[in-house]
């Protein structure tokens, strides 16, 4: 039996996310979880840490320990093999060396999503955290998706307009990474830059989506189900650049149609995004 067959037939395309849990159900692992199941693909899921958390904001954060992740990891990955994988909230220098090991030796394509702070400005990394990401994350990785902040603390070096993009990705190329997506808004427009990079040394080829600036305000969730959108069409074998469209289309009807849960942020209805997009 291959990798690709189980006992019961051929086999569902399964993505693993690695993240921490959002007990409100917006962003998080629970978003990856939702966001996968709307686009068909079975969403594996080990925990790196808890928040205490509502849409009004975090209040609390809590790493679990690294034998207990490693367990769950070691458990799911030995019995269900992930087609694609993706990190979210990893919280310490400690458990991004223990989550970069364990991907590693995977031969599936690994999406990082270097989350850091959360929509109300609380931090959810320590800042030896960032370094860890940089030097041992980003080496096992096949994509990261940083937001312009996140992009400007992983390659530090500033982003005052859409010039500074490619400097900032390609720094990030240089540590090891082939394909860097940041996320970026100038003005009234919201830049998605790609820079993929395939050689060593050469040359990356790079594309921008530019589109109007919809006001997501007050969504949380968006980089969570943008990454994990990408990582669904990875494991379903979709080439990289098609599934960052699909992944973009998906989250811009999302930001369209929030679901106002509790008093604070809202976050994006997968199901009415997914029935506004997901056709292929
Ligand atoms: O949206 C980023 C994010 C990721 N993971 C967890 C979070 C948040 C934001 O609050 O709480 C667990």
């Amino acid at each position: 039996m291959n990798q690709s067959e189980t006992p019961l037939g051929p086999r569902h395309p399964v993505a693993l996310t690695i993240a921490g849990s959002d007990p409100s159900g917006g962003a998080g692992m629970q978003a990856d979880l939702k966001t996968l199941q709307a686009f068909g693909v079975y969403g594996s899921a080990v925990m790196t840490l808890l928040t205490v958390q509502n849409t009004q904001g975090v209040e609390a954060v809590e790493m679990l320990q690294m034998d207990f992740f490693q367990s769950q990891f070691d458990c799911v990955t030995s019995d269900i093999p992930p087609d694609a994988v993706k990190t979210g909230a990893l919280g310490t220098a400690e458990m991004i060396a223990t989550v970069a090991a364990a991907l590693s030796p995977l031969k599936c394509p690994i999406v990082v999503d270097p989350v850091m702070i959360s929509k109300h400005g609380h931090a959810i990394i320590d800042d030896g955290a960032v370094d860890a990401l940089r030097t041992q994350l980003l080496p096992v990785a096949s994509l990261v998706t940083p937001n312009r902040f996140e992009a400007e603390r992983l390659a530090e070096t500033s982003i005052e307009s859409e010039d500074d993009l490619p400097v900032a990705a390609s720094r990030l190329h240089d540590q090891g990474v082939p394909a860097v997506l940041i996320k970026a808004q100038f003005d009234n427009h919201a830049v998605d830059f790609l820079s993929l990079r395939s050689g060593q040394s050469g040359r990356p080829e790079t594309q921008t989506w530019t589109t109007q600036w919809i006001d997501g305000g007050n969504l949380h969730g968006t980089g969570c189900v943008l990454s994990a959108a990408i990582t669904a069409g990875l494991a379903s074998q979709k080439d990289l650049v098609s599934a960052i469209e699909r992944a973009r289309r998906f989250v811009t009807a999302g930001i369209a149609s929030p679901y106002r849960i509790g008093r604070g942020v809202s976050a994006i209805d997968v199901l009415e995004a997914s029935k506004k997009t997901i056709r292929c």
